[in-house]
């Protein structure tokens, strides 16, 4: 039996993709594999719990990159603000060879990627203002994911950048202790956020890629034919993953919008992307600005 853990609720983006991850491979072991499922972040933060992979305490994680740059520092680069034109682009390039070059580098790290999920594009929410350009979001404090290319590219949009562990986030909210925070439909939705914050702004400000991560205990104990049965129920798990967030950008706004948030859809992307010029010159700098390209032109 594995421990498979994530941050959402079992009918979220993560809790599909990581059934349908479970089923193939309960499947296709003709029952000698099943999962138990920790939703909800019952096993703890994102970075706990990709602890306990390397650990082998617990077996798998479906994770946003939000930490995991502090494991496999190479990972960074797809975590770039305004990186990825749109869903089509971005899925094209983790499903590449840069996605798949990036996934090779976790085994030296003690984990093993089986395939990239994903969690969205990411939107800010606040409780103090409508946000469309970003000095509307100046002095705001807002918490992000303990993920320091997002911290120094949120700065220059003005925003006070609080990191936290998404499972302290909606206390966090509720209590007054920062302004807003910043995750994808289907997070907003399954967490609940519309409870505790009045603004949307359809920032989409940046990629937040997903992966399935699997403990190496698991993997190396793996006969050659069963870890040919994890990786396409990976591939299986992420593509109705996938599925899961496109249904919830077609219909969770209008819901979140139902639910009492008031949504900007009029934001002014130019106006971001102006701002977060002098971050890209010192991301240029950490990852090359060849490489940055090579993401930019994929096509
Ligand atoms: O992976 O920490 C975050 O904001 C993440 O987007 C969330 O936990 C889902």
């Amino acid at each position: 039996v594995l421990k498979i853990g994530y941050a959402t609720a079992p009918d979220s983006h993560y809790g599909v993709g990581s059934k349908v991850f479970c089923d193939e491979v309960e499947k296709n072991t003709q029952g000698r594999f099943k999962c138990q499922h920790f939703p909800n972040s019952a096993l703890g933060g994102e970075r706990e719990q990709i602890e306990a992979v390397q650990l082998g305490t617990q077996d798998l994680v479906n994770t946003s990159t939000g930490p995991v740059g502090n494991f496999v520092p190479e990972m960074r680069i797809v975590d770039l603000p305004f990186l990825f034109r749109d869903y089509d682009h971005a899925r094209k390039v983790m499903d590449g060879p840069i996605g798949q070059d990036l996934l090779a580098k976790f085994p030296s790290k003690g984990l093993i990627a089986l395939a990239w999920t994903e969690n969205g594009f990411r939107h800010m929410t606040n409780s103090k203002r409508d946000i469309v350009k970003p000095e509307d979001a100046k002095g705001l404090k807002m918490r992000t994911m303990e993920n320091k290319v997002h911290m120094d590219g949120y700065r220059t949009f003005g925003i006070l950048p609080t990191p936290m562990a998404f499972p302290e986030l909606f206390g966090a909210l509720q209590q007054g202790t920062v302004d807003g925070q910043e995750n994808p439909i289907p997070v907003i939705l399954s967490a609940k956020f519309s409870q505790v914050q009045k603004h949307l702004s359809l920032t989409g400000h940046v990629y937040s890629p997903a992966l399935l991560l699997l403990s190496p205990r698991v993997w190396n104990k793996l006969s050659d034919a069963d870890k040919k049965v994890f990786v396409p129920a990976a591939k299986a798990g992420a593509a109705a993953q996938r599925k899961k967030v496109n249904d919830d950008e077609n219909n969770g706004i209008a819901l979140l919008e139902s639910q009492g948030m008031k949504v900007v859809r009029n934001v002014d992307s130019a106006a971001f992307r102006e701002a977060l010029k002098p971050a890209y010159v010192n991301y240029a700098k950490e990852f090359g600005a060849d490489n940055i390209k090579r993401i930019q032109d994929v096509r």
